[in-house]
């Protein structure tokens, strides 16, 4: 993304935090205790699957021959392809690989808990049967499916949550949308107001109406958003009750907060999800391949947790319809270090400690910490920040033997010392310490 776009942006975000601070509206009246009762699930989950798919990943990044930097799914915008010209590689898109159940079987491999697609990105293209415009995955292209609906039938087979991601303000075909930085054809000028009244606004309620439970609304880049034209889809919300939404709508706070390809320095105290890439580009990109390896992915998805957060992580598929092999990989290796220590996860949240000591993190559950070791020290031994009390017992979630040394602590302290087990996890080896109750700093 263009380094202006980028900085426009960011100061959107910025003014959608700053509302945030500035305590504006909240989207649903209720009482904390119904909003702690509605964010259960969500915070429980903590890992889900983002989802970006549109005939964006035809080009692939590539336009006139010439790679295109930035992130793919902006590959309109960056090259600024009139609308004419754009909407062609609709006949082009025929994703006959496409296997919705596939894609769900991987996200739960991965230990995702819920799924968040595009149904609509900034390009304006529906990846879904919509009777609001024909711009549209099964009126414009030979493919004549309707993805969100076999990705929503096997959610529901799967029992993995199902979130719609959609691009409320920019959209760059339909005249009025928006656009960061302004349009770049003629087609695109008209009304904001008609827009969101007679595109946006019918759309989200195609996709909060028509693909049963629905349990995220994932709204993106609030350009030109006021709270006039937020309030135009607030009563849509309704449709699904319990429906959990992002801080970018525009105007209000939403119920999450949405760092970006980042992970906060410290914990915070309000629910936030980090979105990511696996490799630089949100919508596929044939010539991105810096994947980040799976030891990042884990220990990205540890240090979020530790502070409180989810993780979102992002997989392109193809024109095809497949997500490229290094995603699959990633996911079927971070799988399988979820499968042994996913318990220190779900659920989990910050631990009591400001600095654990050691090259890891904690989290805390209830009565019990995690402690994640990423790297042991030379002499193969941890020692744990003091605590009022010491557990009354300790593991490695994978099952090696261990060997904790109480160390001389003072009435108030108690400290532990933890050798390494025979084979440390090179990702991360986990401790489970339980206490009686619930251990404090
Ligand atoms: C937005 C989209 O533009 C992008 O295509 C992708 O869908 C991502 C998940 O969300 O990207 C952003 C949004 C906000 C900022 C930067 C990129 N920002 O606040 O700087």
């Amino acid at each position: 993304m263009s380094r202006i776009i980028f900085v426009l942006l960011a100061t959107l975000m910025a003014l959608s935090v700053g509302a945030q601070c500035a305590g504006k509206e909240t989207i649903f009246v209720e009482t904390q205790e119904q909003r702690d009762k509605r964010m259960a699930w969500w915070r429980e989950a903590r890992f889900g699957m983002f989802i970006h798919w549109g005939i964006y990943s035809v080009p692939a990044g590539v336009w006139d021959g010439k790679e295109v930097p930035g992130i793919g799914e902006w590959i309109m915008h960056h090259a600024k392809i009139p609308v004419a010209e754009y909407a062609k590689l609709a006949g082009r898109f025929n994703p006959v690989k496409f296997d919705a159940q596939a894609w769900v079987k991987l996200a739960k491999e991965a230990g995702m808990k819920y799924i968040v697609i595009t149904s609509k990105h900034h390009d304006g293209f529906a990846m879904f049967r919509s009777a609001v415009s024909p711009f549209n995955i099964y009126d414009a292209t030979p493919f004549k499916r309707d993805p969100l609906k076999e990705l929503a039938e096997a959610c529901r087979k799967y029992d993995i949550k199902l979130g719609f991601y959609y691009s409320q303000a920019q959209d760059w075909h339909h005249p009025g949308g928006a656009a960061a930085g302004g349009h770049w054809d003629p087609a695109q000028d008209g009304s904001m107001d008609d827009y969101i009244r007679d595109i946006a606004v019918p759309q989200v309620r195609e996709i909060l109406s028509n693909y049963g439970p629905v349990a995220i609304m994932w709204w993106d880049t609030p350009v030109d958003m006021t709270k006039e034209r937020a309030d135009m889809f607030l009563p849509l919300l309704k449709l699904q009750p319990g429906i959990i939404v992002n801080n970018r709508l525009g105007y209000y706070d939403g119920d999450f907060g949405t760092p970006e390809q980042e992970i906060p320095p410290e914990a915070l105290s309000t629910d936030w999800e980090t979105c990511m890439t696996i490799n630089d580009t949100w919508g596929y990109k044939s010539t991105d391949n810096n994947w980040k390896s799976t030891t990042t992915l884990v220990r990205n998805l540890i240090d979020i947790v530790s502070k409180g957060g989810n993780y979102l992580l992002n997989v392109g598929p193809t024109s095809l319809g497949e997500i490229p092999e290094p995603s699959v990989q990633r996911l079927k290796e971070i799988g399988a270090w979820m499968k042994v220590n996913g318990e220190a996860i779900y659920g989990a949240g910050k631990g009591p400690f400001s600095n654990v000591g050691f090259d890891g993190r904690c989290t805390a559950k209830g009565n019990k910490l995690y402690l994640f070791v990423f790297n042991w020290p030379d002499n193969g031994e941890i020692t744990v920040p003091n605590l009022r009390a010491a557990p009354i017992s300790a593991r490695f979630l994978d099952g090696s033997p261990i060997e904790v040394t109480e160390l001389p602590g003072t009435e108030e302290r108690t400290g532990l010392a933890i050798s390494a087990p025979e084979k440390p996890d090179p990702i991360a080896t986990v401790i489970e310490l339980t206490y009686a109750e619930k251990p404090t700093p």
